[in-house]
């Protein structure tokens, strides 16, 4: 109280400057510090208020420091989830997008990609294109899926994006040579400035593929009234049974007469499996105890597809390997005893391989076409394998045209090859 009392007695002369009469002079002086005080203690509180409020909305941006692996996806998620087009236009808090990034997908995942068994039993018919798919999706993944996480994103093709795609196609099977020729073919138009980016560059290699795998089929000639006669031959256990079996189902389906000539009397059960076949596709079955001479076997299965006048023979024989030279002898033989049968036949020798083997395919394809003269393939397996980029390689090296492939175990399982078909599903494109 003294203190204010001496601050009045000093501010009251200084109110008379002002021009307060004397009589109030003090009773201003005492208003005006009044006044200020309280103006002075506004600001202090405002202050504080300003103070609390700004350290309130600096503690939750303490808190939520996010590691940067989470502010990466926290980044991310918005993009994500335009992708799946499942966001409104408004993208407004992250951590909303975050939580509803994970679930959108989801409807996806309930859509099939490819026909479920249901379907199948339904009798939905199932398209080629379908199935080539799912039947190449191996390769697809190992070959095309590599190369399209090559080229995502690049602005530019250059030499060394040319070296890593090499690398792809090697180990996709496609050989050393082929490869060489893709990537050359590719460079030269990279050189020419006809491949500006990965798109460009993908459809590149999709035609060249095409080039390689388009051949023509050699033209059959059958006198009338005679069989087509169709010799199959492969090592061990690639499948020349099963393709009979579903080549009999197609022709018999298409209503030829078919019949069956079991040439493999090296296993019993050979001619048993085989005898299955003809019961499924409702055709002729010829044969002749185990260890019986396959020349036998062949020179009854053609008189007999004579004398029915059948309009398909399809020639089972026993796997043999291609470096064993007393084995490609005997198929020599069967040839002979079929070709004097019958002159000019058998009309088709088709060599079975199995696609899982890679470049092995590759070098039986040669000792047998050396042996027997080969006039295509069958390549079976491709189903089960990432490795079908070999049958590029055998369009390309051997020029040898691929007349069905296989795949898969079943009926319907065996396809004629048709390039624009197989390379687009290669490619997963429609
Ligand atoms: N996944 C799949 N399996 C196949 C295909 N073709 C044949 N197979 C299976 O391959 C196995 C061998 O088939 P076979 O027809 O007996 O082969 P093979 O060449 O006659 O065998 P050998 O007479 O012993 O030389 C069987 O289990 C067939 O079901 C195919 O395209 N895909
Ligand atoms: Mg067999």
């Amino acid at each position: 109280m003294e203190v204010w009392k001496q601050v009045v007695q000093w501010l009251a002369p200084h109110m008379g400057q002002l021009g307060v009469p004397e009589f109030y002079r003090e009773f201003a002086a005492e208003w005006s510090l009044i006044g200020v005080g309280g103006l002075l203690f506004s600001f202090l509180i405002i202050g504080l208020m300003r103070l609390a409020r700004s350290s309130r909305s600096a503690e939750p941006a303490a808190d939520s420091v996010v590691p940067p692996e989470e502010a990466a996806h926290v980044e991310e998620a918005p993009s994500l989830a335009q992708e799946e087009a499942s966001e409104t236009d408004e993208v407004a808090e992250p951590v909303k997008v975050v939580e509803e990034a994970p679930a959108a997908p989801e409807p996806e995942k309930a859509q099939p990609v490819v026909p479920t068994p249901a379907e199948e039993e339904s009798g939905e018919p199932v398209s080629l294109m379908d199935r080539m798919k799912s039947g190449l999706s191996k390769t697809h993944q190992s070959m095309v899926g590599r190369i399209d996480s090559l080229i995502r994103g690049r602005k530019e093709i250059d030499a060394d994006l040319l070296e890593d795609l090499e690398e792809i196609l090697v180990t996709a099977d496609l050989g050393v040579s082929t490869t060489q020729r893709l990537v050359s073919a590719l460079e030269e138009q990279l050189d020419r400035g006809s491949l500006a980016d990965g798109a460009q560059l993908r459809q590149a290699l999709k035609s060249e593929i095409l080039d390689c795998l388009t051949l023509d089929l050699p033209e059959v000639t059958v006198p009338e009234g005679q069989p087509k006669v169709i010799l199959m031959t492969g090592v061990n256990g690639v499948g020349k049974t099963t393709t009979i079996g579903k080549l009999a189902c197609k022709f018999s389906k298409e209503g030829q007469k078919v019949v069956l000539g079991a040439g493999d009397t090296f296993r019993a059960a050979a001619a048993e499996q085989l005898g299955i076949w003809a019961d499924r596709a409702g055709c002729d079955l010829i044969r002749h105890d185990e260890g019986a001479d396959p020349g036998a076997v062949v020179f009854d299965a053609v008189k007999a597809a004579v004398a029915r006048k059948a309009d398909t023979l399809l020639l089972d024989t026993a796997g043999r390997l291609h470096n064993k030279a007393h084995l490609m002898e005997e198929l020599k033989k069967v040839r002979r005893v079929v070709d004097r049968e019958l002159p000019g036949a058998p009309h088709l020798t088709l060599l079975v391989l199995d696609a899982t083997t890679g470049q092995n395919a590759l070098n039986q394809a040669k000792l047998f076409g050396e042996a027997v003269q080969v006039d295509g393939i069958v390549l079976t397996k491709l189903d089960g394998t990432a490795k079908g980029g070999v049958v590029i390689a055998i369009a390309a090296e051997l020029g040898l045209p691929v007349y069905h492939v296989g795949i898969g175990e079943g009926i319907e399982d065996l396809r004629s090859f048709e390039p624009e078909i197989f390379v687009d599903a290669l490619f997963g494109d429609d």
